[in-house]
């Protein structure tokens, strides 16, 4: 591990990708300082295609000359490079190996499902609706039955690796009610939406999402982003 001096972090990012604000509230919960390099993904610049020549996405970071991409891997060398600052995985390789599973289960699947709704028109998009519920559902059973007597989000105090996944894209639900004209939200699952309620309100999260009136403009403008 590098002195802190020495230590240089630059983000490559975009402001309207998850998958990008997973990894800014990641480096802040860490306390590490890092610079922020905008990238439009809709016009790929060279920099990201040098950076990221196997997905050409965003987000890569790079630590002292040394790339890392695929935002969940970036989320995981964050918390084993930097150990000083609060952990985002717990220490017990049962329980991490537990919030892996299920930040895996959110990437994969609920963003999948989410992602299906914007697409779709009609009954294919009360199909996806449905879909995605019955996916909602299996997430808030599993993490009830998991993680019975704690606040699953949470390393300690701080937020950690699957409140990070979740917020970071959850957060943005009414920004996507509102760009495709869903009503998606508590009365689905009072459960969920309550969880991310608190998600988005947690103040590295709030100064983190991308306001919901630019995102809302960009979603119109320029579907997909994720
Ligand atoms: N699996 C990647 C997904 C990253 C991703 O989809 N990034 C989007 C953000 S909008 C992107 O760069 N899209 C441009 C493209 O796929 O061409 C991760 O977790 O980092």
């Amino acid at each position: 591990m590098e002195s802190e001096k020495t230590d240089q972090a630059v983000l490559i990012g975009s402001w309207y990708a998850s998958y990008t604000n997973r990894v800014e509230v990641a480096l802040k919960i860490k306390g590490i300082p890092y610079e922020y390099i905008e990238e439009d993904t809709t016009n790929k610049s060279e920099l990201l295609l040098r950076h990221n020549p196997v997905h050409k996405q965003v987000p890569v970071l790079v630590h002292n000359g040394r790339l890392v991409a695929e935002s969940l891997v970036i989320l995981k060398y964050i918390d084993e490079q930097w150990s000083r600052g609060p952990r985002l995985l717990p220490e017990d390789p049962y329980h991490r190996a537990k919030v892996r599973f299920w930040a895996n289960f959110y990437n994969e699947k609920i963003k999948a499902g989410g992602y299906s709704i914007i697409k779709s028109r009609g009954k294919d998009r009360d199909k996806a609706i449905d879909d995605y519920m019955e996916l909602l559902k299996v997430f808030v059973e599993g993490i009830q039955r998991d993680f019975p007597s704690k606040s699953l989000f949470h390393e300690g105090e701080s937020l950690g690796h699957l409140g990070i996944v979740v917020g970071a894209n959850a957060g943005n639900y009414e920004a996507f009610n509102e760009a495709f004209g869903l009503e998606v939200g508590p009365h689905n699952s009072p459960a969920f939406f309550s969880w991310v309620d608190a998600l988005k309100d947690h103040p590295v999260m709030k100064e983190t999402l991308p306001p919901p009136h630019k995102l809302v403009a960009k979603l119109k403008k320029s579907l997909p982003v994720s």
